[in-house]
């Protein structure tokens, strides 16, 4: 056939997939208002990830998992659009990781608000500026974010989802040579995740040769404006900013992989069988033996798969006190989690429950 024909061909499929895209669009236009009655949220993750399963095991042609799920990732982005335009704040500036994971879950159709630091982003979702927000959790490396815990626990924002996205960072500058550099910007968590490169070519500087800053493409923006400094930032934050890359993939390891938090105010997931449940525990400091040991056993009794552990100060009074924050594999209206939380309800703080990523 010639490639006319063939362009012919995919014209007319390209008019059929526009009619049928259009008639989606009338069904969900119809949801959105029946949402609007019944005042229910339009963001239904766990709906989202049900259709992209049912597809994927009902496809069998060439399309893989992730293309069915990048084409209907921006298919969901335009419905909820359709039904209501829903704002989503995320920890910017534009081209950080942060926004790699905003538009991976929301598309790149959704209306974005970069804002400069992770206080600002649960600000902007309490205040009613933006309907979700996307926050850094944690890295497999690094280990948590703890501003976003900490937010967690000061304020009543939910967990709406988890979205796992893989890091690859960049060195970038404008200076000609390597010693031309005077400093190097990125975020504390970009230094430590790229300690090997950062030995190899900069081992011995001084500790101000090394400027921490909210963002790494905040970092990408300051290195764009002198030619003696450099940037450790992502490959999109490089290019948005023009700083050329001198090096690419200079993480520590291939694997470097950070999980990040949407996160709403009101928000609870209905179940879709494959959950993960966020609790902060604040147990009675009586300086009994055992408590902690008591309370994960009836995790163990109850059959519950727990999946972290992490301990922040309490930040209150002289004493080294602490709470926890805790993951564990299920629902949080299953019978067994609601067994542990009623008896620990005054101890428990519960930050939601969402689909599981992996
Ligand atoms: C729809 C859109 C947004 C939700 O996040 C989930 C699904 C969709 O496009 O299929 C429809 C919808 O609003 C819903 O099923 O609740």
């Amino acid at each position: 056939m010639s490639l006319e024909e063939l362009r012919n061909q995919i014209d007319s499929l390209d008019n059929q997939m526009l009619e049928i895209l259009n008639k989606r669009m009338d069904v969900v236009k119809q949801v959105g208002e029946l949402k609007k009655q019944t005042q229910t949220v339009i963001y239904r993750p766990e709906r989202e990830k049900q259709i992209v399963d049912r597809l994927v095991a009902a496809n069998n042609g060439l399309l893989n998992r992730a293309a069915i799920e990048a084409i209907y990732l921006e298919i969901f982005a335009v419905s909820r659009n359709l039904e209501l335009p829903e704002r989503i704040a995320y920890l910017g500036p534009e081209g950080s990781f942060t926004h790699q994971a905003a538009e991976s879950r929301f598309g790149a159709m959704s209306d974005y608000l970069a804002l400069p630091n992770i206080r600002s982003v649960f600000e902007s979702i309490d205040t009613g500026r933006a309907r979700f927000g996307v926050v850094p959790i944690e890295n497999n490396l690094e280990g948590i974010v703890k501003e976003t815990i900490d937010l967690l626990n000061e304020t009543d924002l939910k967990i709406v989802s988890e979205v796992i996205i893989s890091v690859h960072f960049t060195f970038a500058t404008k200076a000609e040579k390597l010693s031309d550099i005077k400093r190097i910007y990125s975020k504390d968590i970009a230094f430590g995740q790229c300690e090997k490169f950062l030995n190899d070519y900069f081992g011995g500087k001084e500790d101000d040769f090394f400027v921490q800053v909210d963002s790494t493409s905040k970092a990408a923006k300051l290195a764009a404006s002198e030619t003696d400094s450099a940037a450790i930032c992502s490959h999109i934050a490089a290019k948005l900013f023009d700083v050329p890359i001198l090096f690419d993939n200079i993480q520590d390891s291939a694997q470097n992989r950070t999980r990040f938090f949407i996160i709403g105010k009101d928000f609870i997931n209905q179940k879709s069988g494959n959950d993960k449940t966020t609790i902060i525990a604040k147990l009675p400091e009586d300086g009994k033996p055992g408590t902690l040991v008591r309370f994960l056993q009836e995790f163990e009794s109850q059959g519950i798969n727990l999946l972290k552990i992490e301990s922040r100060p309490v930040k209150e009074g002289e004493q080294f006190n602490f709470w926890f924050l805790m993951e564990f594999d299920g629902y949080f209206l299953d019978e067994s989690v609601q067994t542990i939380m009623s008896k620990h309800a005054s101890e428990i703080k519960w930050l939601g429950s969402y689909v599981k990523t992996q």
